[in-house]
């Protein structure tokens, strides 16, 4: 048989169903001991394992801090399944490699300025009735004041939004509870607009703000133009958060500098550490977003700097839109419980954490109860009459998460290195877990919206201290996750992290999420429209205009077309790249070697790559995802000639061919193998129909793949054929070479495809039917015997019907087989196989159990 025909019916002819390694009875206390671990290790092992194939309850979307990403992991398992390209160039995407991403991570320029880093803090969800819908993902860069949306249809960032008042923005992104806004809160007070003020004018001319940027949330898109900034005291706006029930349509935003100190160590003066946290108290900052949105409608009511509205803080008082309330001296968290009615706020130099009640604002508000005014004229409400009350909960305290459990709370302590549970209604703290080192953020399921779902805390810690093996100075980040479904908690485990400081992190229902596998063929998937370079199989070509060379391009298993392009030096070459494929996860990537381009297309996809051929020489260009068997064989060539250039030929030197009867035995050699390849395709495909494999949906769409390849053979037929007709038979060996890669990328998809469908359809196994399985397998049966096959021992299918009283029949020969040795059927079968079937030893459990086996194999004979 030749030698790839051989290797193709291993594959398809091999047994379907894997066996499973099973262990004895004993292995769990054995490699307890070994590894050292306690009972209460292994179940927290067994809370967060999970078997191959098992998918999470929760998705986390956590923060990458200074790499400008999103980190996507699952909890409980706590793997890590993608980073999201987001401020930062990232290149396994193309993202900032390719035109179309490249447009994206452009969007965040500002004042023309390329930038390619972002210090990312907050994410969040969007929301309906302060539920997580699963549809967008907004995250904000301190950095540089900025705002991203991600798709989570495709996890792709689409669009980055640059708050042009703001200098730095700590406090976004927070949705509103059926996602009109995404709040955002300057952190660093700086003029909004863009001249030199010196600081000695910090009061007069620097401003804190927050801004509201209006969201569409049907689109996923920011409106620049419907959003709007409250100008605001230059107090340094820390965190945010909308309120939601009760409190919807306001706003609350915590502050750190109400002294309005500026520092200056280098004039003598005192450092901002100890000037900006010398009152006792700052402010949280309550204001009526719905009400200033309406306001903002209205030409009158706002100014404009750099293309943003501003409310001034005089017009939002005059409107009773804006308030003060003292809260502890720099306070971190500011959180808004699932109803609405708590407002949380922590201390961080206070070991307190405040919770206001929004009733008791509410009423101070509507009764106009001023207890004063702060310098820019905004009233002050009295903080006792606005409390519910305070409770001590330890050193540091910083961010709180909700649970399941009415009035539950959990607050991270930054300095103790805990996560303490406590009741905001009762103010009682109910337990604390130790954490490993300084806690920043936690993440609760669903935490921070109206309806937390519980079962976990996350703990994101700024340090790793003792945690790891040791990886030089610059140690990973570490994200802890407890259980909180106890009385107490308990930490399962640690999950280093590589990336940049996670500052929040926001998990949701893995159901919630619906991201599609493919595009719509063409789709340029930054925009979502129809890629202008959309280029389908036939389509291919290179148009050149002056020194501008546009290359239609496709790429499929295993193929880029074209694969000879020639550019003059100096050309400016533009390449639309469509990935044709359909097949699910058939990531085709694009590189031409030097030019600093790189291109991610996934199924259906559309993109453009673009540089200036100004190196002269041969450059290959290849595909550089491992994406078939012929992987290494998708590239081709770009030859850059320089056209003031004379080149010497080197045609004197070329190579023998093959002569005729070579050529002719070669090509029947190949349209022979090809034969015979799809003898075997046919009979998968003839099992797959047996089986009714378009009853189930995985298996349809697998089958629906290797049809889209098996479907291009006779396009690739027709020009073997009129190669062999025209006499070139070099060209006809290679069409049918073509057609045998086709093959193979079928058989594979269809080989898939039918495992699948025997895992669905064959019947499930008793317990003693799977023990009996493990006997077959660990007594050492299946070394001589394959199930549905003959091979160094008879097939054992249908084996209780062979002889008469067969289960006795069967059950006396595996115990004490040498005694029917002289049995004129067993003697035939020794003299054939020329082996004699060995006594192993089972025990009668297990041989009762591999009976019962024998019978689950004949149910499901046809299968094998
Ligand atoms: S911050 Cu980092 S621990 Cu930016 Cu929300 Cu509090
Ligand atoms: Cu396509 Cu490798």
């Amino acid at each position: 048989m030749n030698y790839k025909l051989n290797t193709l019916s291993t594959l398809v002819l091999g047994s379907a169903l894997t066996a499973t390694t099973v262990f004895g009875a004993g292995a769990l206390e054995k490699v307890m001991k070994d590894r050292g671990l306690s009972e209460n290790d292994v179940i927290r092992a067994a809370k967060t394992y999970n078997p191959t194939g098992g998918r999470d309850e929760f998705v986390v979307f956590s923060s990458g801090g200074q790499s400008g990403q999103v980190i996507v992991y699952g909890v409980p398992s706590m793997r890590i399944l993608k980073y999201i390209a987001v401020f930062t160039p990232e290149p396994w995407q193309g993202y900032g490699f390719d035109e179309d991403s490249l447009a994206v991570l452009r969007q965040g320029n500002i004042r023309g300025r390329e930038i390619n880093w972002g210090d990312t803090h907050h994410p969040a969800i969007s929301e309906k009735d302060g539920k997580y819908d699963g549809r967008w993902l907004a995250i904000n860069d301190k950095a540089n004041p900025r705002i991203a949306i991600i798709d989570l249809e495709d996890f792709e960032t689409k669009q980055i939004t640059v708050n042009p008042v703001f200098k730095s923005a700590h406090g976004g992104a927070f949705f509103t509870q059926d996602s009109e806004y995404i709040i955002e809160a300057a952190q660093y007070a700086a003029p909004f607009d863009n001249n030199y003020h010196p600081i000695e004018e910090y009061k007069e001319s620097y401003r804190g703000g927050v801004t509201m940027w209006k969201f569409d949330n049907e689109k996923g898109k920011i409106l620049e133009d419907k959003s709007y900034t409250i100008e605001m005291p230059p107090y340094m706006q820390d965190l945010s958060d909308a309120g939601k029930g009760v409190s919807h349509g306001w706003g609350f935003t915590n502050s750190f500098n109400s002294e309005m100190y500026t520092g200056g160590i280098e004039v003598g003066m005192p450092p901002n550490e100890a000037g900006m946290s010398r009152n006792d108290t700052d402010f949280l900052h309550v204001y009526n977003w719905e009400k200033l949105a309406k306001l903002a409608e209205d030409k009158a009511n706002y100014t404009v700097v750099n293309d943003m509205k501003i409310i001034s803080m005089k017009t939002a008082v005059a409107n009773d839109a804006l308030f003060l309330i003292p809260e502890p001296k720099s306070p971190h968290g500011v959180d808004v419980s699932p109803d609405g009615e708590y407002i949380t706020v922590c201390g961080k130099l206070d070991t307190h954490a405040s919770v206001y009640l929004w009733s008791k604002i509410k009423k101070l508000i509507d009764t106009k109860d001023y207890a004063g005014k702060d310098p820019y004229g905004i009233p002050i409400l009295d903080m006792k009459k606005s409390l519910h009350g305070q409770v001590e909960l330890g050193l540091g305290p910083l961010h709180n998460q909700y649970s399941n459990v009415d009035g539950e709370i959990y607050t991270s302590l930054y300095v103790d290195s805990q996560i303490v549970k406590w009741n905001y209604k009762t103010l009682k703290v109910l337990d604390k877990e130790n954490v490993h080192y300084n806690v920043g953020h936690l993440c609760g399921m669903e935490g921070k919206s109206a309806d937390p779902q519980g079962k976990y805390i996350i703990s994101l810690n700024k340090l790793a201290i003792d945690r790891f093996q040791n990886v030089g100075p610059l140690h990973p980040q570490n994200h802890q996750l407890i259980d909180i479904s106890g009385k107490t908690m308990d930490l399962l485990v640690d999950m280093p992290l590589p990336l940049g400081e996670p500052h929040q992190a926001v998990a949701i229902r893995a159901e919630k999420l619906h991201p599609h596998v493919r595009y719509k063929m063409g789709t340029n998937t930054k925009t979502g429209e129809q890629h202008i370079g959309k280029t389908l199989a036939g389509q291919e070509k290179i148009v050149r205009d002056g020194n501008k060379v546009t290359i239609f391009a496709t790429m499929v298993r295993s193929h880029i077309n074209p694969e000879r392009i020639t550019v003059n030096k100096g050309d400016i070459v533009t390449m639309h790249l469509t990935n044709l494929e359909r097949a699910q996860d058939e990531t085709h990537g694009f590189t031409v070697d030097h030019y600093d381009v790189h291109a991610s297309l996934e199924p259906g996809e559309t993109t453009t790559i673009k540089f200036t051929a100004d190196l002269e020489g041969v450059f290959p260009y290849y595909c550089t995802e491992f994406c078939s068997a012929l992987h290494l064989e998708m590239m081709g060539y770009l030859m850059v000639k320089d056209p003031n250039k004379k080149y010497e030929s080197a045609q004197k030197l070329k190579m023998a061919t093959m002569t005729a009867e070579q050529l002719k035995a070669e090509y029947d050699k190949t349209v022979a193998v090809n034969d015979a390849t799809d003898a075997v395709i046919q009979s998968v495909v003839k099992f797959l129909k047996e089986n009714g494999y378009d009853k189930h949906v995985t298996v349809k769409d697998l089958v629906t793949d290797a049809f889209d390849q098996y479907g291009q053979i006779p396009a690739q037929k027709k020009l073997a054929d009129e190669a062999v007709k025209a006499g070139d038979l070099e060209k006809a060996i290679l069409f049918e070479n073509m057609i045998w890669q086709l093959m193979v990328k079928t058989a594979d998809v269809g080989i898939r495809a039918k495992d699948a469908l025997v895992r669905l359809v064959a019947t499930k196994q008793t317990p003693a039917q799977e023990r009996g399985s493990r006997a077959f397998d660990e007594g050492g049966c299946s070394g001589c015997h394959v199930v549905g096959k003959v091979s160094s021992g008879p097939d054992l299918t249908g084996v209780l019907q062979r002889h008469e009283n067969g289960e006795k029949w069967v059950a006396d020969f595996i115990k004490d087989p040498e005694k029917m040795y002289d049995d004129p059927y067993i003697k035939g079968m020794i003299d054939y196989f020329n082996l004699k079937m060995p006594n192993q030893h089972m025990s009668d459990d297990e041989v009762k159990d591999i009976i019962e086996y024998f019978k689950w194999v004949d149910e499901n004979a046809n299968l094998f």
